[in-house]
């Protein structure tokens, strides 16, 4: 059956709310980031991982939820098959990755941004990640206007993608999504799913 590595709340929250969407089975793994049973598929370390039936091993959430929306085509999460459908889904999928989750780095692990252990020189680390956050998150906001989801093609992989990167500005973002009200609705529409719901319960319970 494939298998799922995630940690709670982290970006592996997308492929496995795709996978819900897809409906087909599968099983997750929680685990520790750098843990050994985590090394043992990805010595990375990082989450997600992704490990299909056959044992093939995927790594990088663009990679794997692009993987899963083209493996099961009658889940229509693909964002379309044009030309240009694909390089939108493309786009959108790169921006989640190298702009916004990147933006986030300082904000979650400040010791990696700076060799001064003080506090004040990780506030300060902090701060200026929360100001690269705010820049990512006024393009999505930007593009979210007049669109109720991330491609003009409807739901897709990139709206769970973007899922759990929402998650963390409500979170950490001083003034949380008070800026961005289409990222809030975009927020609101995904939290409303069914399927979002389950797999949101099932990592906290986890
Ligand atoms: N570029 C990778 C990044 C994966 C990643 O760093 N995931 C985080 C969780 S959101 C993680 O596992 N961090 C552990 C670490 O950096 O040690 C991807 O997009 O899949």
């Amino acid at each position: 059956m494939p298998t799922l590595y995630y940690a709670v709340g982290a970006c592996s929250l997308a492929p496995h709310i795709t996978l819900e969407w897809i409906g087909e089975p599968y099983e997750t793994v929680k685990v520790g980031y750098g843990s050994e049973e985590l090394l043992a598929v990805n010595q990375a370390g990082a989450v997600p991982t992704y490990r299909d039936d056959d044992g093939w091993v995927l790594t990088q959430a663009g990679a794997i939820l692009e993987y899963l929306a083209h493996k099961h085509p009658a889940a229509g999460l693909a964002g379309g098959d044009s030309l240009r459908q694909k390089a939108e889904a493309h786009r959108w999928s790169a921006f989640l990755t190298s702009d916004v989750h990147a933006a986030f780095w300082p904000v979650f692990m400040p010791y990696r941004y700076t060799t001064d252990t003080s506090d004040a020189a990780k506030q300060a680390v902090v701060g200026a990640g929360h100001q690269l956050v705010a820049k990512q998150f006024s393009v999505l906001e930007r593009h979210l206007t007049g669109r109720e989801y991330m491609l003009d093609s409807g739901r897709s992989v990139i709206d769970a993608y973007a899922f759990p990167m929402i998650r963390w500005a409500i979170k950490l973002l001083p003034g949380g999504l008070r800026d961005y009200p289409n990222v809030q609705l975009l927020h609101d529409r995904i939290a409303a799913d069914g399927a979002v719901q389950k797999v949101l319960e099932r990592e906290a319970n986890a």
